[in-house]
């Protein structure tokens, strides 16, 4: 019989990690990568980690305590992620898992899979059936000028990229339509160009912009309305021909069986921290096999590069690197594609020197 290793402690902390540069999305602006870095450590020697994206600022410090307020319910516990998981999701019921509390949670379930797969001494993905394998990967063009859109496609083409998303939903769509030909002008007439609106749309509006972006014939367009009006999603997808993509802002799998039950896209993109973490992914992963769904990942490019590898209908793996200034060996791009590290766990360690530089 093997002693099952239990979690001695945990610790959170909120860092505001810098961004290469401002990012413009149709729905703000980010300044920089707000951060919830969390280490639970475990009477085996092995700590696991995570951190997940607050968004704003104004969020990194309340769910940074609120994350280090399950430290006493964790005490004790077995590296089970699921297990831990379900006692979790009972203890926050009636309050709800969804928002700050869901990834709260999802952070525990990362560093639970990461410290698990690190007892077994295997990267994340081979502990969890599969192997590391080099995924496609497409870098985001925040919504500037064509002119600023055709520099920082070439400064992305000089890294290793060859995929692009363009936040999109300026106030005219000829500005979109011009931001795509700019792109496309840089990195070549067949470049991969997929369109982010980041839920700035009614459905009417939606359709009337997509009328004139369809003929750009764009690799998808991204939560054209706000994302939990799967209704709305549906209705735009039956009016355009460019495929709808969604899914970034579901919280678990519920959301996304309402959007799949909906018709609301062709194409999903769960987040590993809102969708609940290396569990809710891999959930998420059957499900869209089931519904021959091509799935693609958002942010998490270091989780999600493990478990888009094990992913029946993967497609894209998104780059936004918001940890690789607080991480000790940053995630690469090479041929614009990213592999996983083989590193034991999800290969993520943190650079202490850079997050006492960038703590809140
Ligand atoms: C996005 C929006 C806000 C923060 C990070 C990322 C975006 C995406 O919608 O798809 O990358
Ligand atoms: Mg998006």
């Amino acid at each position: 019989m093997t002693d099952t290793a239990r979690i001695t402690g945990l610790r959170a902390r909120a860092v505001a990690a810098p961004l290469a540069a401002p990012h413009v999305t149709a729905s703000g602006t980010l300044e920089v990568a707000p951060l919830v870095l969390v280490d639970i450590a475990t009477d085996a020697g092995v700590t696991g980690i995570a951190y997940a994206f607050a968004y704003t600022p104004l969020a990194a410090k309340p769910l940074s305590a609120l994350v280090q307020t399950l430290e006493p319910l964790l005490a004790g516990q077995p590296v089970a992620p699921r297990a831990v998981g379900a006692m979790l999701a009972a203890r926050f019921r009636l309050a709800g898992v969804q928002g700050m509390v869901a990834q709260a949670l999802a952070t525990v379930d990362i560093a639970l899979w990461d410290a698990s797969a690190k007892l077994a001494g295997l990267p994340l993905a081979r502990f969890l059936g599969g192997q590391p394998r080099p995924l496609p990967a497409y870098d985001g063009i925040g919504m500037v000028d064509p002119g600023g859109v055709a520099r920082d496609t070439e400064a992305s083409l000089a890294r290793g990229f060859r995929a692009f998303k363009l936040r999109a939903g300026r106030p005219e769509a000829r500005e979109d339509l011009a931001a795509i030909h700019a792109a496309r002008g840089a990195a070549g007439a067949d470049a991969w160009v997929a369109l982010d609106f980041n839920q700035a749309f009614t459905a009417p509006e939606a359709v009337r912009r997509m009328r004139l972006l369809d003929e750009a014939a764009p690799a998808w367009i991204e939560e054209p309305v706000l994302a939990q009006d799967h209704r709305g999603h549906a209705e735009v997808r039956a009016a355009i021909a460019t495929p709808v993509q969604t899914g970034e802002n579901w919280w678990g799998l519920p959301d996304m069986r309402a959007s799949l039950d909906a018709g609301a896209s062709d194409l999903i993109m769960p987040d590993a921290i809102k969708i609940g973490g290396v569990s809710g992914f891999l959930d998420a992963a059957a499900l869209a096999a089931a519904e021959g769904r091509p799935m693609s990942s958002h942010l998490y490019i270091e989780v999600s590069a493990h478990l888009l590898a094990l992913t029946p209908t993967a497609q894209m793996l998104e780059w936004f690197d918001i940890a690789g200034p607080v991480l000790a060996e940053p995630a690469t791009i090479r041929d614009g594609h990213v592999t996983a590290p083989e590193r034991p766990g999800h290969g993520m360690a943190w650079d202490e020197a850079a997050i006492a530089r960038f703590s809140l």
